[in-house]
């Protein structure tokens, strides 16, 4: 009996999951540990089934409701949402930007303690060159998100606005989700529906997430702007934005978006009674980070991290407001805790409704790349402080970015260029950044009085200062060492000539041009790793062996001998 080997090298498309190279920047920080014992995992018992959990999740969206105290709109569905469960006044999210904080919030943890902290990194811009593939991050073996957790304990998942599955690692929506429509854009019409719920068995619990436009409702192409709701000439403009209409138009415009947002979450609190699944039905309503304007977003003052957050529904304290220090990174804990799940262990934040719990000293922000800008900023926020640490005190704050071509960032730069910020302005969008910045959040809510140089403050820095090297040390803060160049070049990909930023000169030199997109490999092929194919067959001639651009697992299931299909020679 003769056996015949046959090589097919390199062109099984679709293959097993490929190693993580050796550039990639996600080593384990630590090593995945079990999960942790089940302070918040209660047994659901047989006579009070599990609740259900819907993230209301809000894109771009500040706080600016009437239960948080707005005077210049209304908002009565989010109020009576916090009226009957509990609002936190001093929630932060761990980034001023989607993906970053995204990614901590399905982590439970930092994003930086993953080395998932740079804005749209693990994206394959480079398909079809050389660098196909390349800088693609991996979570160490171990560590699931919350969505999988969640469906391997037997929860049904879904998620309205699958675009915002905006994680900087490598995932399959299908590991994540029961129901996730493709077609869908931002929420809550297949929620209202009720659409996303029907799917599950009888008496099994869902996780459900509904996105919501928030503050980019009517932002792209065909899209419908919200109905203009707030006089313009109205709105209060903080003093660190010059008093200008292209300023009061984006204040203005975010308040339209919020009053929409509103009725939006109305028409999904409705289909929930609708349903009758309001008494069963664990809400938890927040948002990514602030509105779009400069200073706020991406960055890591009050206005990109300080959020919305109200969680209500069965077991949770109505009526309350709390005000303890909470993150972003305690939301999925907290979810865990609600469906009476265990928490795995390489989460690091903490179910706020524990009977365990212990109120936070501090919470922890990180600003890093944000598209192809490069930054490093740590934020600590204490009861009374706040305390940045800026690294890259050789840019300004306001360096090219992503917002340049707005209308008011036109604006905006044109005033600098002419001198026409005041020096209160010229604090953020002037020349200089300091290292350290200081903030009484209590009595200079817009952090404009930087006391990191004021002797009365000195104990206070100090304090803070330590806060953050501790957490630096004990968290492994992978913003520690620079972005690899395998992500670096990624971002060359996608941006191009706007990579101005030093750290891109040494690589410039060696990005290729993309093919043309219809030349183009699928970015979901090209993220893998060719295989080598090893087939042994008894005396079958080749023709009877199966091969085609299928993935391996379905490939190796084939032992039918059924004809070969025709492909192409350099498919050998
Ligand atoms: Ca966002």
């Amino acid at each position: 009996m003769t056996r015949t080997l046959f090589i097919l090298a390199a062109v099984v498309l679709g293959s097993v999951a490929a190693p993580a190279s050796a550039a990639d920047p996600a080593s384990p920080a630590k090593p995945a540990s079990p999960a942790k014992p089940a302070s918040a995992a209660k047994p659901p018992s047989a006579a009070k089934p599990r609740p259900d959990v819907l993230w209301i999740y809000l894109e771009d969206v500040s706080g600016w409701f009437s239960c948080w105290g707005e005077k210049l709109i209304e908002t009565p569905h989010i109020d009576r949402l916090a009226a009957q469960g509990t609002r936190f006044t001093r929630f932060y999210t761990s980034a001023g930007v989607c993906s970053a904080t995204r990614s901590a919030v399905m982590l439970g943890a930092m994003q930086t303690t993953f080395g998932v902290h740079h804005h749209r990194s693990s994206r394959n811009n480079a398909a079809g060159t050389k660098h196909d593939g390349i800088g693609m991050i991996h979570l160490p073996a171990g560590v699931v998100p919350l969505p999988q957790w969640c469906r391997t304990h037997g929860v049904y998942t879904f998620n309205e606005g699958r675009g915002k599955d905006d994680f900087n690692f490598v995932f399959r929506h299908e590991d994540f989700y029961d129901h996730c429509p493709a077609a869908s854009g931002w929420g809550p019409a297949l929620t209202v529906a009720g659409d996303c719920w029907r799917g599950r068995r009888p008496g099994q619990p869902f996780f459900g997430q509904v996105q919501l436009a928030g503050g980019k409702y009517g932002l792209g192409r065909d899209a419908t702007p919200p109905p203009r709701v707030v006089d313009r000439a109205a709105v209060p403009v903080p003093p660190y934005y010059p008093d200008i209409p292209e300023v009061r138009e984006e204040i203005g415009r975010h308040y339209d978006c919020l009053v929409k947002t509103d009725e939006q979450v109305g028409e999904i609190l409705a289909a929930l009674e609708r349903d009758g699944l309001a008494d069963s039905t664990v809400v938890i309503l927040f948002s990514d980070h602030g509105y779009g304007l400069h200073r706020h977003k991406q960055f890591l003052y009050e206005g990109g991290i300080h959020m919305p957050l109200i969680v209500a529904g069965p077991g949770i304290p109505r009526g309350q407001v709390r005000d303890d220090l909470v993150s972003s990174i305690d939301v999925a804990p907290t979810t865990l805790g609600i469906l009476g799940l265990p928490i795995p262990g390489h989460m690091e934040g903490r179910d706020v409704f524990a009977a365990e719990y212990e109120p936070r000293e501090f919470v922890v922000a990180a600003r890093d790349r944000c598209d192809y800008t490069i930054e490093r900023i740590r934020a600590v926020v204490t009861k009374k402080y706040k305390y940045l640490r800026n690294y890259l005190t050789d840019r300004p704050y306001m360096q090219p970015s992503y917002k340049d071509p707005w209308p008011v960032s036109i604006r905006l730069r044109e005033m600098m260029a002419r001198g026409e910020m005041n020096d209160v302005q010229k604090i953020f969008f002037g020349d200089t950044k300091p290292a350290e910045e200081l903030y009484d959040l209590d009595n200079d809510p817009h952090e404009i009085v930087n006391l990191a140089g004021d002797p009365a403050h000195a104990a206070e820095l100090e304090r803070h200062r330590k806060l953050l090297a501790g957490w630096i040390a004990t968290t492994g803060d992978k913003g520690q060492e620079p972005e690899d160049d395998a992500g670096l070049i990624q971002v060359l990909y996608e941006w191009g000539d706007k990579c101005v930023n030093p750290e891109y000169d040494r690589l410039r030199g060696q990005i290729e041009p993309r093919p043309a997109p219809g030349r183009r490999r699928p970015k979901a092929a090209a993220a893998k790793r060719p295989t080598i194919l090893f087939v042994l067959t008894d005396d079958q001639p080749v023709t009877t062996v199966g091969c085609c651009a299928e993935r391996l697992d379905n490939l190796a299931m084939r032992d039918d001998h059924r004809p070969l299909p025709k492909r192409p020679r350099a498919a050998m």
